[in-house]
Order: C-alpha cells, then sequence, then structure tokens
C-alpha cells in the first residue's frame, strides 16, 4: 500500500563535480527500477546542478535544511521559494545534527514543516531518541514528543504529504543500527502517535528508518511491516553502494 522512500542524506559532502558525477552514475544503475521512490539529499551549493543532472530519470532532489521565510532580511539562509524555484522537491528537516549542532527546537522544526508544505513540497521529518533516552526507557515518549511538536496544527490532508525518517541519534554515524526488532517497534509506536493525530491518513505516511543503513542490512530493516524506506547518510555517498540499497527495497 505505501511506497518504499530510499533517500540519500550527503550531509556536508559533494562539490557540484562530485555530485553530477555521482548522480550521473547513479541514474543508469537505477534507471529500471520501479515502485521505489528515490531521493538525493545535496548540499545547497549543488542542489541546482544536482536537479539538472537527474533530469528526465526517475530521481528526485531533497535539500537538507531551508529557513522557513520566504524571502527578508535572513542574511545566509535560503528560503522554500528558491528551493522549488530551482526543482527541489523533498527538504529534510530536523535532523539529530541541525536538532545537537545548530540547537533546532520542535517548534522552529514545527515552521519549517508548514513552510515547505506551504511551497509545495514534502517534508521529510527526522525524529529520534538519544542512547540515554533509550537506556532510560524514554524512547516512546521522545520520538512522540518529536512527532506531535513537529506536526503541530497539520491536517490530516497535509500529513498525507509528509514523510517521517526515525533515526535513533546513537545510531546516527557510528556503525551501530537498530536491529530490525527494534526499529519496527518504534516504527510501530510512531505509526501509532500519527494514527492518533491523523486518523487513517497514518497507514498512508511513509516512516522511513535512518541510522547507518547499508547494503547490508537493509533487506531486512525493509522486510518490517511498519519500514517504508530509508534515509541513509554515509552509503548514499556512493552510487553503486546506494543503488543497491535502492534494489533492496523494490
Ligand atoms: C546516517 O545514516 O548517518 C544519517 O544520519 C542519515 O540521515
Amino acid at each position: 500500500m505505501r511506497t518504499n522512500v530510499i533517500a540519500g542524506n550527503w550531509k556536508m559532502n559533494k562539490t557540484n563535480a562530485e555530485a553530477v558525477e555521482m548522480l550521473t552514475e547513479l541514474k543508469g544503475l537505477v534507471k529500471d527500477v520501479e515502485g521505489v521512490k528515490i531521493v538525493i539529499g545535496a548540499p545547497f551549493t549543488a542542489l541546482s546542478d544536482a536537479v539538472k543532472a537527474v533530469e528526465g530519470s526517475n530521481v528526485e532532489i531533497a535539500a537538507e535544511n531551508v529557513y522557513p521565510k520566504s524571502s527578508g532580511a535572513y542574511t545566509g539562509e535560503v528560503s522554500p521559494t528558491m528551493l522549488k524555484a530551482i526543482g527541489v522537491k523533498y527538504v529534510i528537516l530536523g535532523h539529530s545534527e541541525r536538532r545537537e549542532y545548530f540547537c533546532e527546537t520542535d517548534a522552529f522544526i514545527n515552521e519549517k514543516v508548514k513552510a515547505v508544505l506551504a511551497a509545495g513540497m514534502t517534508p521529510i521529518l527526522c525524529v529520534g531518541e538519544k542512547l540515554e533516552d533509550r537506556e532510560a526507557g524514554r524512547t516512546a515518549q521522545v520520538n512522540e514528543t518529536q512527532v506531535r511538536e513537529g506536526l503541530k496544527d497539520i491536517t490530516a490532508e497535509e500529513a498525507k504529504n509528509i514523510i517521517i525518517a526515525y533515526e535513533p541519534v546513537w545510531a546516527i554515524g557510528t556503525g551501530k543500527t537498530a536491529t530490525p526488532e527494534m526499529a519496527q517497534e518504534t516504527h510501530k509506536e510512531i505509526r501509532d502517535v500519527l494514527r492518533s493525530m491523523f486518523g487513517a491518513v497514518a497507514e498512508e505516511m511513509v516512516i522511513q528508518y535512518g541510522g547507518s543503513m547499508k547494503p547490508e542490512n537493509a533487506a531486512e530493516l525493509l522486510a518490517q511491516a511498519d519500514i517504508d524506506g530509508g534515509l541513509i547518510g554515509g552509503a548514499s555517498l556512493e552510487a553503486a553502494s546506494f543503488a543497491k540499497i535502492v534494489l533492496a527495497a523494490k
């Protein structure tokens, strides 16, 4: 019923030339793939070239952040309108690195979710607990708060166009992955929260797993009932490894 969405998150990696080289290779590797949405999140500088590089293919481009105003005196920031105008389709929001290093709060992330929707793009809202939360038995509570606050005042109709990425913070960039069973348990808890907010629309909403998803573990994670794709860090930097994850999602 739900289509798997496999999205790369390049983070602060790749010059424009490197971005175009990777995307050109990726397009060829995944050209016959149907039934999976394929997305690459690129840094601002590479977005325009990235969009052109994937034109006419089944790969789409995401930004990794945005400022929630359409224009104005916000030195150094980039608006949803600007991203939309160059052909960006998705925006990754609330990644744990932004929450941690740039002090992003749930309320600020909620503003961004609304601004991205208003511009006609799809937000990918990242949520996830830290190791100390999991060890203290607060996993469900932390994720529920991030989902409820991040999606505050969102309607069920709008929720149809929102992707959640569950990324346990202790599994990001550490090589550690949640076991498929642990991930499924948390995805189900998140879907229960979405159901209490949006009713039946929750069954249509994509919940990706993120946090060291790689070719070796993708198939068993993606086989879980409530895991509908992945947000992939390190393994998205190389076309060959990312394509293997895409193929595992078919
Ligand atoms: C990771 O896999 O490291 C990520 O942070 C994906 O967003």
